[in-house]
This record gives C-alpha cells, sequence and structure tokens, in this order.
C-alpha cells in the first residue's frame, strides 16, 4: 500500500511539471501563431464590376462573330487572385437576353447561392438587371467562368467566357522555375449562327471555326522565349470540343489538372483536354528552334474550309530569330498579351485587356 501511493506520488508530482512545463511551451506557440496571422491568413477583399455587352468579335479575316462579351471583349478580362481572397463581382446585363456566371472550379463552401445556374441557385440576371456573387477563392489553381444560361449558344458561339487564376499560397517547387506564364483558352464555333444572337448551339452543327482566345491560325500569336526560359501553358477547355494539343521538340510535362497538381507530372508530347478541363503544362526551353503548337484533331487547324488555320500557334527563340524566307510569321506584327502574359504580372486584380476589346454591337 505504502509503495503504490509513493508511486503515485511521484507519478502526480511528474505530471504536475510536465502539465507546467506543456503549459509554457503551449502559450508561447499560442503567441508566435497569433504574431504570425496578419501574415499567413489576411484574406484580401476583391470587388469587381463586369457588364455583359453585345459585341462584334473576329476570329480571322473576315469570320466575324455576335457575342455577349464580359466587358466587351473575348475572351473575357483576366482575374486573377489569391487563395483564400474574399471575391465580389457585380455582373451588369446590357444585352437583350438573360445570363448568370458559373465560377467554373469555386468549391463555393457556404456560398452556393453564387455558383450562378440558373433554375438552381439564382433567377438568371435579366436584361438591364444587375446581380453580385460573393465567395471565397478556394481552391488555388487555372479556374475560369463562364455563363451557365443556354450553354450550348452562350458558351459554345458567344464568347461568354474568361480567366480565372487563384495564385496558391504555397506554390510547388516546379511552378517556382516558371519564367512565363500564358492562359490558352480552346474554342469552337459555328459560322451559320455568326450574326444569328439567341439562335444556334445545336445537335447537327457544323463546327467549321477553331480558336485559341479567340482568334485562328494565321491571327494568333506567337510565343517567344529564349533558351533557359521555362514556360507554363495553362490550356482552358472553353469550347464544345476535345483539343490534343501537340508541342513540338520539347517535353510537357502536365503539372496540373483542374487546378489540382498532380502528384508527379505526366510527360508527354500530346495532351488531350475536353469540355471544362484544364491543364497547367510546363515546358523547359532547351531546343533553340522555330517549333509548332498545334491541335492535333486535324480538322481542328482549317478555317471555315481552308487549311491552314485554327488552333495553331509556334514557340519562337529569340536566339534563331524570325527572318527566315520559308517562316510564315517572318514579317507579323506582334501583339503582346495574347496569352494574358503580361496581365499576368500585374498586381493581382481585374485586368481587361485591348488585345481581346470587340466592336459595340447597337441595336
Ligand atoms: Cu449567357
Amino acid at each position: 500500500m505504502y509503495l503504490i501511493y509513493t508511486k503515485r506520488t511521484v507519478f502526480m508530482k511528474n505530471s504536475i511539471s510536465l502539465f507546467s512545463s506543456y503549459r509554457f511551451t503551449h502559450i508561447i506557440l499560442m503567441l508566435i501563431v497569433l504574431a504570425l496571422i496578419p501574415l499567413t491568413s489576411q484574406a484580401e477583399k476583391r470587388e469587381f464590376d463586369l457588364s455583359i455587352e453585345d459585341t462584334r468579335i473576329v476570329l480571322v479575316g473576315k469570320r466575324d462573330f455576335h457575342t455577349f462579351a464580359f466587358n466587351g471583349q473575348v475572351p473575357a478580362p483576366l482575374i486573377h487572385v489569391m487563395e483564400g481572397d474574399d471575391v465580389t463581382v457585380n455582373v451588369t446585363n446590357m444585352t437583350t437576353l438573360p445570363h448568370t456566371i458559373h465560377w467554373h472550379g469555386m468549391l463555393q463552401r457556404g456560398t452556393w447561392q453564387s455558383d450562378g445556374v440558373p433554375h438552381a441557385t439564382q433567377h438568371a440576371i435579366e436584361p438591364g438587371d444587375t446581380f453580385t456573387y460573393k465567395f471565397k477563392a478556394e481552391p488555388a489553381g487555372t479556374m475560369w467562368y463562364h455563363c451557365h444560361v443556354n450553354v450550348n449558344e452562350h458558351v459554345t458561339m458567344r464568347g461568354m467566357w474568361g480567366p480565372l487564376i487563384v495564385e496558391p499560397k504555397n506554390p510547388l517547387p516546379i511552378e517556382k522555375t516558371v519564367t512565363k506564364d500564358y492562359i490558352l483558352m480552346l474554342s469552337d464555333w459555328v459560322s451559320s449562327w455568326a450574326n444569328k444572337p439567341g439562335e444556334g448551339g445545336i445537335p447537327g452543327d457544323v463546327f467549321d471555326y477553331y480558336t485559341i482566345n479567340a482568334k485562328s491560325f494565321p491571327e494568333t500569336q506567337p510565343i517567344r522565349v529564349k533558351k533557359g526560359d521555362v514556360i507554363r501553358l495553362r490550356l482552358i477547355g472553353a469550347g464544345d470540343h476535345v483539343h490534343a494539343i501537340h508541342t513540338h521538340g520539347h517535353i510537357s510535362q502536365i503539372a496540373f489538372k483542374d487546378g489540382f497538381p498532380l502528384d508527379k507530372p505526366i510527360k508527354g508530347d500530346t495532351v488531350l483536354i475536353g469540355p471544362g478541363e484544364r491543364y497547367d503544362v510546363i515546358l523547359n526551353m532547351d531546343n533553340p528552334g522555330l517549333w509548332m503548337i498545334h491541335d492535333h484533331v486535324d480538322t481542328h487547324t482549317t478555317n471555315g474550309d481552308k487549311p491552314d488555320g485554327g488552333i495553331m500557334t509556334t514557340i519562337e527563340y529569340e536566339e534563331v530569330g524570325i527572318d527566315h524566307p520559308f517562316y510564315v510569321w517572318k514579317d507579323k506584327k506582334f501583339v503582346p498579351d495574347f496569352y494574358y502574359e503580361e496581365s499576368l504580372k500585374k498586381d493581382l486584380g481585374m485586368h481587361n485587356s485591348k488585345v481581346f476589346k470587340g466592336e459595340p454591337i447597337e441595336e
């Protein structure tokens, strides 16, 4: 009995000293955590205004399209925010048809009524009305936004889509190596509906134009690099077709699917991307030359009934230059920001881009 008592006393004494040292450590840790809170979890509040406007854009040559363009541009403005930010977007519909915006990829935890689906989460925004979306930017990654009304027409051939890039709080090592960042939104168009807003997008439609950021080759733009660059291509399937994006002369490392990092990047030379999907592909620029990037669905490299066109571009290395007699773009006027590469370097926020601005259509 005495023995037991002694053991218990010793045990209790040890427990008390353990407890107080534990409590001391605990308090110190709490103080450290409290001191770090303003640095780590300061969610910015960001508020943006988007209008939806009847706008005429040109895909290539004389091939124009009546679109319902966000802030009068196709693709829509870049929305670039930090993971965890509180985002508010006021959307004003200046067209004659109802619309919504779905924030594709956002989890909308606790904000399901900002998911932008007519008949499920809200009444569609009627002409002349404004609707406010509020959500937390999560998860991080390459996301996008698009109308969710009559998607077969509004998304497929009225240009109602744009990039939503949510920067991760803790970027992966592979992301930190990137020197140049590009967004490529892929879509498909049916020219017979080009100037019939409110119609189109039905089974049996004949798709005959294919675009990157709403332009068909040769009116797309090159990707200009130098040896040693590491480029990130953020591919976004914004249309109705599957695309097989083939890059010549380089190893494509698929590092993210729908914004989520893969445990190990998948290496390849062709990336198959379907409607709604995103793939972030990282490539080391280690092979100076002029190299094609194109859709390997061969009919997607035509404009109407004529090759070459559609989803095609090139990687141009500074080291080899463009002054070669055979090179299709040797005299081309270079337009920076065609892949949002300039906008992505700006401070976080929403960035309109003159490159994508169309002509207003007066009713
Ligand atoms: Cu719409």
